[in-house]
């Protein structure tokens, strides 16, 4: 506990230095306001849904509808060009435990543009087709192994555009080569995308990729349009539609997950699109898996003015002002449902409040007991590395901000679990 102060104080130390007079950050538990969340079941026309068909033919698509106007704007759907090219194979890779594929998708039959790149590592010697985890960074693409990335700073950034969501994102943390080897040892695969072929992690230059050949001018794109959020969860579903043509992959068990604004996006992914048969939002903090209302770590406000490029632009009109907005974080989650969701936080994470986290999916278990599924069973933050919950996962790691080891591991456990798998 002293520890989760600690690092609370230090957090809070940093962030005042780099936060606006008018911008204060809340680290003290005792000074949360009180706050009245949204009622996922309760409709914009004052009915309350109570039964799962009016919950999947009204209250879901108006939620979606609310997502998009207010938080992660509205991109158009799968373009009818689509295609997909495997431009390399590699049967050995990993020292002979996968098989690599690079895939490149385009979308523009005219211009051969944009393209985008799905590295995919699929176990050796399988003679089913396998589950996937798809997600953004979530290995180094180009590393012959794929090790933890490299964090370089923007002067010796080599590739500007491809590398500057890798660099500003801060992806230390990115996970070894030993834990693609126990994912693909367990029975499935891994695919990983880079940000920049969407959209640019930067708040300069986010409208490179598939966002400017949506709409070039800038001052056309209304304030609903989708930035780059919305852009790699779109990226999510483009990887799924190419998932549907290998006969290799088992594309009706895909999990999307990712890690902090990857958190964000794989939480946003999951709940447009149903072909992820499991959610899991690792860190994702503030427009992630964190209750806007719940005043403590990062805010509205905050985020919008750090990352401009993140969120639709009318999502500034709730900086300091989150109780106006007509949807909180427990709704996102709640639309993953019936499908297991999985969130996880971390102890030294106060910037992304972890309890605001826990709370999200406490408030969203309504929806999964109406639909029939199981909650998380547990009123109280759980103890650390103590993993809780059925159809609705959730733990909190100790340590920092990162998809550590453990991380993976549960959400193996998860997948197992529900997918209805053994471990080895
Ligand atoms: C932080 C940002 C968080 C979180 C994180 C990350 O700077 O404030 O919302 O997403 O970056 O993605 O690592």
């Amino acid at each position: 506990m002293l520890h989760y102060l600690l690092a609370g104080l230090f957090v809070a130390l940093i962030c005042v230095s780099f936060a606006s007079a008018d911008e204060p950050i809340n680290y003290d538990e005792s000074r949360v306001a009180p706050y009245t969340l949204p009622d996922p079941l309760l409709c914009e026309d004052g009915t309350r849904v109570t039964d799962a068909q009016s919950w999947r033919m009204h209250r879901r698509p108006e939620l979606l509808r609310l997502f998009e106007e207010h938080v992660y704007g509205r991109l158009p759907g799968r373009p009818p060009g689509e295609r997909f090219e495997v431009i390399q194979t590699d049967e050995q890779a990993l020292g002979g435990l996968a098989l690599r594929k690079r895939i490149v998708a385009r979308f523009d039959p005219a211009t051969d543009q944009p393209q985008l790149t799905i590295e995919c590592y699929l176990p050796r010697g399988q003679t089913v087709p396998v589950p996937v985890f798809v997600g953004m960074h979530l290995f180094d693409r180009d590393a012959a192994y794929p090790a933890a990335a490299k964090v370089v700073s923007s002067k010796e950034q080599p590739d500007k555009d491809r590398e500057a969501g890798l660099a500003m994102a801060g992806f230390r943390n990115l996970p070894g080569s030993k834990i693609i080897e126990t994912i693909l040892a367990r029975g499935y695969g891994v695919a990983t995308l880079t940000a920049a072929d969407f959209a640019a992690d930067d708040k300069e230059h986010y409208d490179k990729g598939v966002l400017g050949w949506f709409e070039h001018d800038r001052a056309k794109r209304p304030a609903d349009m989708g930035k780059a959020i919305a852009a790699w969860a779109w990226g999510l579903s483009r990887a799924q539609d190419y998932f549907e043509t290998d006969p290799a992959i088992d594309a009706r068990h895909t999990i999307v997950v990712g890690h902090s604004r990857m958190g964000k996006t794989a939480l946003w992914a999951g709940a447009q699109d149903e072909r992820f048969a499991i959610v899991i939002s690792n860190n994702s903090g503030c427009g992630g898996a964190a209750l806007s209302r719940r005043d403590f770590g990062e805010t509205v406000a905050r985020i919008n003015r750090v990352f401009p490029h993140w969120f639709c632009d009318n999502y500034r009109r709730y900086d300091g002002n989150e109780a106006a907005c007509p949807v909180d974080q427990h709704e996102l989650i709640a639309l993953s449902a019936p499908r297991p969701v999985y969130v996880a936080s971390a102890e030294e994470d106060p910037w992304a409040d972890p309890r605001g986290e826990f709370l999200a999916v406490q408030a969203a278990e309504p929806v999964y007991r109406l639909l029939g599924k199981t909650g998380l069973g547990a009123n109280e933050l759980p103890p650390v590395n103590q993993p809780i919950g059925g159809e609705m996962g959730y733990h909190i790691r100790s340590g920092q901000h990162a998809l550590a080891d453990y991380d993976w591991l549960r959400y193996l456990d998860f997948a197992d679990r529900h997918f209805d798998r053994r471990s080895p």
